[in-house]
């Protein structure tokens, strides 16, 4: 059978580690289509050493299609997703427009792979931050039954995009060159800055990514029971998102036994050795797979408490690597097609 592969948001930033994602990893693909949005149309990007042209995203992408990476923001997945279905292509979708519907799995293949098993055509991706704490948590859970998480997060700008990489690369020039950076992307400077706010507010105070951080956590690990607060913080660094992770356990887990739980996990590297100064940091993780763990410590304050540090690429692991994991978990579980076309119209 021969597997044709659409890339929705193929020029983004994402979209473009998806393609050298599937690339790396040698998917067993017969045909890649590069999508965009009409203003790219024509324009070349890289895969397998060579370039494919990309094409406008249209209804009528999808014909003969098996599978479609999506990741050109929400309305875009929204729109154009239920064609894809209807027209008996799996999506795998990097924007947040399916997470919370119950009709889409939200997956992270380390954590819940069995949800994919009931997909109806449509199989969301979590928000970055989510997926690597989920990654580091979930054997955590499984070891001491968590009852509660306080996360924050330090994140990198290409989280936003393509324009706010750009903008981050002006605005340090700028600086440099004693010239008052205007924001664009961001509300405020953030070259040298760090900003309390990653996308918009709610009524509740909170941003949106941290309540998709407390959502999609729940989903992912099946737990209603499972409690998270988090804030969310956008830092000048360009690829990779750290966070500072408590939680609370059921069961007793000393920081020696979470280092043992955590190193046979699927996904995670443990780097955590105060004496010789090694724990996990965002240039080192930027460009790897690994979701890397440490300062791993106990929570002096309660009877049952640990505070980690975790890391991780979030274009890779938090977005791109991801979805092509979840694509290869369909192929090897046999779960490419979609059951009924006619769910999402
Ligand atoms: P385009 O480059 O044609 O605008 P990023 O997250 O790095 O900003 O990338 C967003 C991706 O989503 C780009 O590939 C962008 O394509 C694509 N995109 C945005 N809006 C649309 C749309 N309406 N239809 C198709 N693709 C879109
Ligand atoms: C960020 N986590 O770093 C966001 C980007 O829900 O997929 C991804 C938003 C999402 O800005």
């Amino acid at each position: 059978e021969k597997l044709v592969v659409a890339v929705v948001g193929a020029t983004g930033a994402v979209g473009r580690e998806m393609l050298k994602t599937l690339e790396q990893r040698d998917f067993p693909a017969h045909e890649v289509i590069a999508l965009a949005s009409a203003r790219s149309a024509g324009m070349k990007v890289p895969y397998r050493g060579g370039e494919l042209t990309v094409r406008e995203l249209t209804e009528d992408s999808f014909a003969g299609v098996d599978l479609a990476l999506f990741s050109a923001g929400g309305s875009t997945s929204e729109k154009y997703a239920p064609h894809a279905a209807k027209a008996g292509c799996v999506v795998v979708d990097n924007s947040s427009a399916w997470r919370m519907d119950k009709r889409c799995p939200l997956v992270v293949p380390e954590v819940n792979a069995h949800d994919l098993a009931w997909h109806n055509g449509i199989i969301a991706n979590p928000n970055c931050s989510t997926i690597q704490m989920v990654v580091a948590l979930k054997p955590l859970h499984d070891a001491a039954r968590i009852k509660r998480v306080v996360v924050s997060t330090y994140q990198a700008v290409s989280g936003t995009g393509q324009k706010a990489i750009e903008e981050l690369e002006t605005q340090v020039r700028q600086l440099f060159n004693m010239q008052q950076p205007e924001p664009k992307v961001y509300p405020y400077q953030i070259a040298f800055n760090a900003l309390p706010q990653i996308d918009v507010f709610m009524d509740n105070g909170y941003t949106k990514e941290e309540m998709k951080m407390v959502h999609e956590t729940v989903k992912i690990m099946g737990d209603p029971s499972l409690k998270v607060t988090a804030t969310a913080v956008r830092i000048p660094v360009f690829y990779g998102h750290s966070e500072s992770v408590n939680i609370e356990t059921e069961k007793k887990l000393t920081p020696a036994e979470a280092r043992v739980v955590l190193t046979q996990a699927p996904g995670v590297t443990v780097l955590d050795n105060p004496g010789e100064k090694i724990y996990p940091m965002a240039l080192d993780a930027a460009g790897e797979d690994a979701t890397f763990v440490g300062r791993i410590r106990e929570d002096e304050t309660i009877e049952n408490g640990l505070n980690m540090w975790i890391v991780a690429d979030n274009i890779r692991k938090g977005a791109a690597l991801n979805a092509v994991q979840i694509a290869e978990t369909l192929l090897e579980r046999d779960l490419l097609g979609v059951k009924d076309t006619t769910l999402f119209q």
